[in-house]
């Protein structure tokens, strides 16, 4: 090709500032499901939602390359992966507004569900295509020119992020009055109006009265129901990664108490493992703060929500409040060794 021909890739910054508005997306919504306590989850939110909404601003200049790219091939490729890749992306904005406005679920669908598969979904096919188009960064992408194009485009996006959150409070929707990590209220006070929420194919067991295990220091000691209920309480927030909250008042035996008089390693953890099998692993610092609850708003807890007995982990997400607890695990292996998120 003669070197005085345009620039073969035209619209190669269109393409690279989509490519990085995905990735802060992409890294943001993970993030997302890491964070349960006000200011972290706050920030998360709103760089997550202005990099999402930021996508808007470049589908005109996106359609100059679309347009161009079609004239170009002449139907000599097959279009089927671009088209899906346009429909999955335009899934995940449309759930992740859809859940912003209006609620976890929509005519029954979890919304935000969705979201997350579409958005997986529109990962795969981005690095496919974005492979397949070889759209390189080049040394002039750093260019006073392009400097101001990508603090445009994010002071746009934040702009139209500001202005989604200005329409919520304006017309008063159920977005207005949603948590900073993004989820709506959903029966605070009563827990029979709280859903019962699996993380993935756990399952509700059936009647266990088998008692708590709490094994220490190399001793195993066996507790039952009433043992637990020692009136400790604390309201705290169950903040599910469904998209839903909701403030509660549990009560049962703080973890501290519970441990205490034991012998404990320095800077160990513990397991907190329910009778499904299901676990998770936190650090013996937090003890402190941590619940083993019996009841919740003064009423023994139902089956669905823990019964005999479920840990509260105030300021983390759902998934850490494992229920139907069995056995609580002193042990020296620090906690962040195990899988992110809980595998069933
Ligand atoms: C935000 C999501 C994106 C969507 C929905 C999208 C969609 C499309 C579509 C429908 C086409 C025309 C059909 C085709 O040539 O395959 C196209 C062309 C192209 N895309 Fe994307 N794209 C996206 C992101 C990206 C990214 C991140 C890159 C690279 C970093 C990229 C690079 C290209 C290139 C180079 C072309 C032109 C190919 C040519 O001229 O023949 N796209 N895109
Ligand atoms: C391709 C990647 C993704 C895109 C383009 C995207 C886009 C969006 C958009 C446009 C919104 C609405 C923002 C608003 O109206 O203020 C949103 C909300 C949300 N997304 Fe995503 N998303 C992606 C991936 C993810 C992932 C992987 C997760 C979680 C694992 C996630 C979790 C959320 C949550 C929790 C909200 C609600 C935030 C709030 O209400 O403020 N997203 N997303
Ligand atoms: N054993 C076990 N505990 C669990 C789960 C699970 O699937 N199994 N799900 C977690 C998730 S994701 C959330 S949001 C809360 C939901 O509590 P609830 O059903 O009482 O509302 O429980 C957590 N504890
Ligand atoms: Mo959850």
């Amino acid at each position: 090709m003669p070197s005085v021909a345009l620039p073969r890739r035209a619209g190669r910054r269109t393409d690279l500032g989509l490519l990085a508005l995905l990735l802060v997306a992409g890294a943001s919504g993970v993030l997302a499901f890491g964070v349960g306590t006000p200011l972290p989850s706050r920030v998360v939110a709103a760089v997550h939602g202005a990099a999402g909404l930021g996508l808007l601003l470049l589908v005109p200049w996106k359609a100059v390359v679309v347009r161009r790219s079609w004239r170009r091939t002449q139907g000599r490729r097959d279009p089927t992966a671009a088209w899906a890749l346009v429909v999955l992306l335009g899934l995940t904005v449309v759930t992740g507004v859809l859940h912003t406005v209006a609620g976890t679920t929509v005519a029954g669908v979890g919304v935000l569900q969705v979201h997350v598969a579409a958005a997986v979904g529109t990962a795969v096919l981005v690095v496919v295509h974005a492979v397949g188009s070889r759209q390189r960064p080049r040394r002039t992408d750093a260019s006073r020119r392009a400097l101001l194009q990508t603090g445009g485009l994010a002071v746009g996006a934040a702009a139209l992020w500001g202005a989604v959150e200005g329409g919520l409070r304006l017309t008063g929707a159920p977005g207005a009055r949603r948590r900073s990590t993004g989820s709506h209220e959903r029966g605070s006070g009563d827990p029979d109006a709280m859903p019962v929420t699996q993380w993935f194919t756990d399952t509700v067991p059936g009647d266990d009265d088998g008692g708590l295990e709490l094994v220490a220091g190399g001793r195993t000691a066996r507790l039952r129901r009433r043992d637990l209920d020692r009136g400790d309480t604390v309201e705290a927030v169950l903040d599910c990664t469904g998209g839903w909250f909701a403030v509660q008042e549990w009560r049962g035996v703080r973890l501290d108490r519970l441990l205490a008089g034991l012998d404990l390693p320095g800077d160990g953890s513990v397991d907190v493992v329910s009778v499904t099998g299901y676990r998770r692993r936190l650090p013996l610092a937090d003890a402190g703060s941590l619940l083993l609850a019996t009841h919740c708003a003064g009423r023994p807890l139902s089956a669905g929500h823990g019964a005999p007995v479920r840990l509260v982990a105030p300021g983390r997400r759902g998934y850490w409040w494992v229920k139907w607890v069995r056995r609580v695990e002193v042990v020296d292996a620090p906690w962040w060794l195990q899988p992110p998120v809980p595998l069933q």
